[in-house]
């Protein structure tokens, strides 16, 4: 036992201050406190909302209101802290206090009634003092805390503490997740016609029995599992099961291994549909610079707006760069905060709201596609009643942001995009968007984010002009000027040091951005000079550059590039589009290949197995990749892999841990964010249902996964912990995906190939000024049509100014042509005609997806 300087030790619930110099205690005690030296930001510290902390020259300081009446007015502290009775405990700090104050230095229970197993008072001024107090535990805790009580003056002061320890007792156990059941399925469930498998973790070697039961618990199906030996990304023993024959929708199956019965699932059509929008309201959820209003998204969730400028928020509307690096500011509220802290970063918000672009683009190319859950009405929310996808609509949010972080004309970089905006110093937890008080900052502006905003503005305006074309000018105008102005400085790169109270997403390497953008600029405009760039990059037609083995992110986008050139229509050459193709195809063989591979079934098998952070993002993305290449080609082996994706995030892994919240038995609810910070505040939310967690994190970066996940499986590598902001964290571009990949599952319906009922031939002849477009519909259905109508969507400009053998109405992008009544009648396997003529020439493209009478049909250009 150690005996120092300190007298009182051994004293139950009491304490002496020790003098500055005293002797520390031993090193051998285990250290409870968590970044004590604040080495690793303010986590996993916390503060009452008056007073929130930030990491000021290596401590953290919190400012202090004044006139609260009681010490535990204002706090900061740590959690979770695990004591044994009559084991003794030192702790030890240093603290100054901006105004004279006597503060409380308790470690006490976190829950009422507070019971205190330390409980001084501390005067604390100017100068930093070392205080060293002992005590022993009265009785064990697994749930203590140590609390700076710093509440009670009557004027304001900023109090800063370092170095902080609570040393003693012996070690803790080292941490064993919790993963319940061995036997692995995904927690929501498989479609009716569907590939249906799961992974059992056990040390057997030889193949087991497995059974599959109804919620009644009739037996439906058994088999024997195949053994796959020892998982490397998990180091687990594991067998697999499939029980793809079973086709009967039902709720609460389960899968009984050994005796070991895995969590409830379903077996049914659509059940993806919440999750597509879902997925979708995180980004209303996190949007800066206007109220998350309560009839949208209900009580719970609501908020105020954050960084309008209303004390205590310095405000987006009028933010400077950092002092010395420009002389403007800029007006660039509104946007997306990028995760749980609440910066605004153009290179995530690019790539997120070019996916969000895409979910809608895709159901004007792909006839399985559904516009109709994206439409106006269809998400939650403010912009009902426009006549404008509402998933455009949430996209705009974005893109008016990205806009305003353009460098204004006349100054040195016009045209470029400052890199990101956020707060000087890190804030803590929680901390409502509201309430931020720190200043805001523009980042200097980077090739990278330029690109982004080339790209994401390109894909605007090609998507807006049928709905506001004023808008999309105004895209499209942007989208040139930032392409201009990378091209004049290619090689301006963010600071990787640049990381203080935001991420610094730095990217020495944006051959990928331009080929993104390129590629946008080329579909929107059929400018041969963005082809010609295209054509010249390095990248075109190589798979593994344009999409990595470990999938596209932030930091490697030609991917989106890609996956636009191969699916919009546009204006390469049948060899240029082939090779495009190619890409899409040859790596989603790739990703299929991995997840075929894999005993848990996820398409992500990064070099030498080290997920990373985001790792979840990853497994998206590579089903994105997996989604466009079913979409091209109509492949199963593609579509089964995307499920399998899915199965694993939703709980067929190594750690039984359903990713997304709200969605299955064991879901991840402590994301790290600031305002769903209900393990910190009871009085918070969760994330809202369709939050997806970063995920395994190999790195484990943040202080909580180092004290309790050292030496982590790859897969394993996780905990659902709101301080573990390395693996558990949420962001817009992890989303992102996540709605593509819904979006996409949903349209499966399913899961059966839908038979289509009809074939169109669309052919136009372009005039000087104008075309003439010929419509051969066949009914390939065995029923007669009566009388037909066939729906199709124009995605830019044109129009129609006659027509025969149909009329043809219009509204907004929908073309609606109905049969007249002398050929309403379209038995099986006859062809109507009929045409029209139209308006303008220039850069329109032929439609590609057609109803009839409201079902897909398929066209004789695709797959
Ligand atoms: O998603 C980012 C990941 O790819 C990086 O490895 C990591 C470290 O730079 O940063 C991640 O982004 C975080 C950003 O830096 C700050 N806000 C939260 C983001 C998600 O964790």
């Amino acid at each position: 036992m150690w005996v120092g300087a300190v007298a009182t030790a051994g004293l139950l619930a009491g304490a002496l201050a020790a003098p500055v110099g005293a002797a520390q205690p031993p090193d051998e005690a285990p250290e409870l406190i968590v970044n004590g030296d604040f080495s690793a930001g303010t986590a996993p510290w916390w503060s009452t909302a008056n007073s929130p902390v930030t990491v000021s020259d290596g401590r953290l300081c919190a400012d202090v209101p004044g006139g609260t009446a009681n010490a535990w007015d204002a706090i900061v502290g740590q959690n979770r802290l695990a004591l044994a009775a009559d084991e003794e405990y030192t702790l030890s700090y240093t603290a100054t206090s901006t105004v004279p104050v006597t503060i409380r230095a308790n470690v006490q229970m976190e829950t009422e009634p507070w019971t205190t197993e330390l409980a001084t008072t501390q005067p604390v001024g100017a100068t930093a003092e070392r205080v060293t107090e002992t005590f022993t535990a009265g009785t064990d805790h697994d749930a203590a805390q140590l609390v700076f009580q710093i509440g009670g003056s009557a004027e304001a002061f900023t109090f800063c503490v370092d170095d902080v320890s609570l040393r003693g007792g012996t070690a803790p156990p080292p941490y064993e997740p919790d993963t319940g059941s061995p036997v692995r399925i995904n927690q929501v469930g498989y479609l009716t016609h569907g590939p249906k498998s799961g992974t059992v973790v056990t040390d057997e070697t030889d193949p087991l029995p497995w059974t599959l039961d109804s919620a009644a618990g009739t037996r439906v199906a058994e088999g024997t599992t195949t053994p796959a030996g020892v998982d490397a990304s998990s180091r687990q023993n594991v067998h697999t099961f499939d029980f793809s024959a079973v086709t009967t929708p039902g709720d609460g199956y389960t899968v009984t291994v050994a005796g070991k019965k895995s969590e409830p699932f379903a077996i049914g059509d659509d059940l993806y549909a919440s999750l597509r929008t879902d997925a979708l309201a995180y980004f209303y959820h996190n949007r800066s610079g206007i109220e998350i209003d309560a009839d949208i998204v209900g009580e719970r969730y609501a908020r105020p707006a954050g960084h309008l400028g209303v004390s205590p928020n310095q405000g987006d509307n009028d933010v400077p760069c950092r002092p010395g690096e420009c002389d403007y500011r800029l007006d660039a509220a509104g946007g997306w905060y990028d995760a749980g802290d609440h910066g605004k970063y153009v290179v995530n918000g690019g790539i997120a709201v070019a996916q969000l672009m895409s979910v809608f683009e895709r159901t004007l190319y792909e006839e399985n596609a559904d516009a109709e859950p994206l439409g106006d009405g269809g998400l939650r929310l403010p912009e009902h009643g426009n006549a404008i996808p509402d998933i455009l609509d949430e996209a705009r949010w974005e893109l008016d942001f990205l806009m305003r972080m353009q460098v204004p004309a006349g100054e040195p970089l016009a045209g470029m995009a400052h890199h990101k905006l956020h707060d000087r110093a890190w804030t803590g937890l929680p901390l409502r968007p509201d309430r931020d008080p720190q200043p805001r900052e523009l980042h200097p502006p980077t090739t990278a984010a330029t690109l982004n905003l080339a790209a994401t503005a390109a894909q605007c305006a090609r998507l807006f002009q049928v709905y506001d074309a004023d808008f999309a000018a105004r895209c499209r105008a942007a989208a040139r000027s930032a392409w201009t102005a990378a091209k004049a400085h290619p090689d301006v790169l963010a600071d990787p040091q640049d990381a203080t109270g935001g991420g610094a997403y730095n990217d020495d390497d944006v051959r990928d951005e331009f080929y993104w953008a390129a590629a946008e600029l080329f579909l929107t405009t059929g400018e041969d000079g963005y082809r010609q760039e295209l054509l010249r990059s390095p990248l075109h037609g190589d798979t593994e550059a344009v999409f990595p083995r470990g999938g596209m992110s932030w930091g490697s986008v030609a991917g989106l590039g890609a996956l636009d050139l191969a699916s919009v229509p546009g204006g390469l050459s049948a060899d240029e589009l082939a090779t495009v193709r190619r890409t899409v195809t040859e790596a989603a063989d790739g990703y299929a290949a991995d997840s075929d591979g894999a005993a848990y079934g996820l398409p992500y098998a990064p070099d030498d197995g080290r997920y990373v952070w985001g790792s979840n993002s990853q497994v998206a993305n590579n089903m994105v990749v997996l989604g466009s290449a079913y979409d091209l080609t109509g492949r199963t082996a593609y579509r089964d892999a995307v499920l399998r994706g899915l199965d694993y995030l939703l709980g067929r892994n190594a750690l039984n841990q359903s990713y997304v919240t709200g969605y299955g038995e064991r879901d991840s609810r402590n994301q790290h964010h600031r305002f769903w910070a209900n393990q910190l505040d009871p009085a918070l939310p969760h994330p809202a249902p369709g939050s997806l967690a970063g995920g395994p994190n190999a790195s484990i970066e943040d202080p909580v996964a180092q004290a309790k996940l050292k030496g982590c499986a790859p897969a394993m590598c996780y905990i659902d912990d709101i301080e573990s902001w390395a693996t558990n964290e949420i962001t817009i571009n992890w989303n992102a995906p996540l709605a593509w990949v819904a979006s996409f599952v949903d349209d499966l319906g399913d899961g059966e190939p839908a038979k289509s009922q009809c074939e169109v031939a669309y052919t136009s002849q372009r005039w000087s000024n104008g075309f003439t477009t010929h419509v051969a519909l066949k009914n390939t259905g065995d029923h007669t049509v009566r009388p037909w109508r066939l729906d199709w969507t124009f995605a830019d400009q044109q129009q129609v100014t006659d027509a025969w053998g149909a009329d043809i109405g219009r509204t907004g992008p929908r073309v609606t042509a109905e049969a007249l009544n002398w050929n309403a009648a379209l038995a099986p396997g006859d062809t109507v005609r009929f045409g029209f003529n139209g308006r303008p020439t220039g850069l329109v493209h032929d439609p590609q997806v057609f109803r009839l009478n409201g079902r897909a049909c398929g066209t004789a250009s695709r797959r």
